[in-house]
């Protein structure tokens, strides 16, 4: 007996051994979660300017579901509260306006970035720094909630930084992502609030 419970005792001590690198991977962002079956993905903000009173986050939803879903409200440590913002073009001026939530029909997906769709941190309690992150929770009307971890980008940025999709490689000469490539993000505004 004495050789299987040394067998058995070795495989123990190595499985947590083997187990500690695998942990350090998703570490670097959890800019991904699911909320029953909408998927959260590209959690991020752009820097604020250290007195600003509010700051906007983005997300890119995907309802991988069969029954429609709405995200109707949002939370933040790092704000009073957060509403559900887009933009809209009235008499040639673009306006922030208040959303009661975003709809999701099954297989749809929503991008929300500068320009459009934002959640808006109303009453910010710190500034967004650059290259920091925070958490963002997300509730949807099927009764599912979610944290992501927004990651912070540069105060003019048009998405996330650093390379955020899933690489793990260490070696991976990125450089600024400018391959990117989104294209949906219509850049009519030259300079959209947020
Ligand atoms: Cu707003």
């Amino acid at each position: 007996m004495k050789p299987t419970a040394f067998l058995a005792l070795a495989s123990l001590v190595l499985g947590p051994g083997l187990g500690i690198a695998l942990p350090a991977a998703p570490a670097l962002a959890q800019e991904t979660a699911s909320a029953g079956e909408v998927r959260i993905t590209r959690a991020w903000a752009r820097a604020t300017a250290p007195s600003a009173p509010t700051g906007a986050a983005y997300v890119t939803l995907v309802n991988g579901g069969s029954q429609p879903d709405r995200l109707v409200s949002a939370t933040s440590p790092v704000a009073e509260r957060v509403e559900i913002h887009t933009h809209l073009h009235e008499g040639g001026v673009m306006r922030m306006r208040e959303v009661e939530g975003v709809d999701l029909a099954p297989g749809a997906e929503a991008v929300f970035g500068p320009g459009g769709l934002h959640l808006m941190l109303m009453g910010l309690r710190q500034p967004l720094r650059r290259g920091e992150s925070f958490p963002l929770t997300l509730t949807f009307a099927r009764g599912a909630a979610a944290t992501v971890t927004v990651s912070v980008a540069g105060p003019g940025a048009g998405g996330p930084e650093g390379a955020a999709h899933g690489g793990m490689a260490p070696g991976q000469g990125h450089g600024q992502g400018q391959e990117h490539g989104h294209g949906q993000q219509g850049h009519a505004a030259p300079r959209p609030m947020h």
